[in-house]
């Protein structure tokens, strides 16, 4: 069982996605343990993006995320972490396979409406910067012995 961090960025907050696209991870057999909408503060943008830090995208992308409201999540299920990387599609939606999520609603490289984990490591970390440990709620659904 693998936990990941999902958030929806601003533009998907701005264009009303939330419900689509937390719809797709939920059909997809994943579990919902932990969901909040939140303004990112600078300090948690930095911590978010640190890998980043440097390159020519960075500042646009600290603007961005800091923009407005993002809705915080955590997911988890058998690969958790490489199916939602699946569902949300490549990072340029030129890129991105049709029917994921970037490819379905989104025409820009930053602006791409959410982020998810690259790696259990990444996963904790960022769980971490944005939830505490006891907003994380432990629950066994009986449906999904059946996925
Ligand atoms: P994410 O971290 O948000 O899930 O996206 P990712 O793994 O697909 O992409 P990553 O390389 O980690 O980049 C993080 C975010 O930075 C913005 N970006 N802009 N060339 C550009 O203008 C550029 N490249 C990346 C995107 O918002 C990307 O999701
Ligand atoms: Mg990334």
């Amino acid at each position: 069982m693998e936990r990941t961090f999902l958030m929806i960025k601003p533009d998907g907050i701005e264009r009303g996605l939330i419900g689509e696209i937390v719809k797709r991870f939920e059909q997809k057999g994943l579990q919902l343990i932990a969901a909040k909408l939140l303004q990112v503060s600078p300090e948690q943008a930095a911590t978010h993006y640190a890998e980043h830090r440097g390159k020519d995208f960075y500042e646009p992308l600290i603007q961005f995320i800091t923009s407005g409201p993002v809705f915080a999540m955590v997911w988890q299920g058998d690969r958790a972490i490489a199916l939602s990387r699946s569902l949300i599609g490549k990072t340029d939606a030129l890129e991105a396979a049709p029917g994921t999520i970037r490819a379905d609603y989104s025409v820009h490289t930053r602006l791409n409406l959410i982020h998810g984990s690259d790696s259990p490591e990444s996963a904790e970390r960022e769980i971490g910067n944005f939830f505490r440990p006891d907003e994380i709620v432990a629950y066994t659904k009986a449906v999904q012995k059946w996925i």
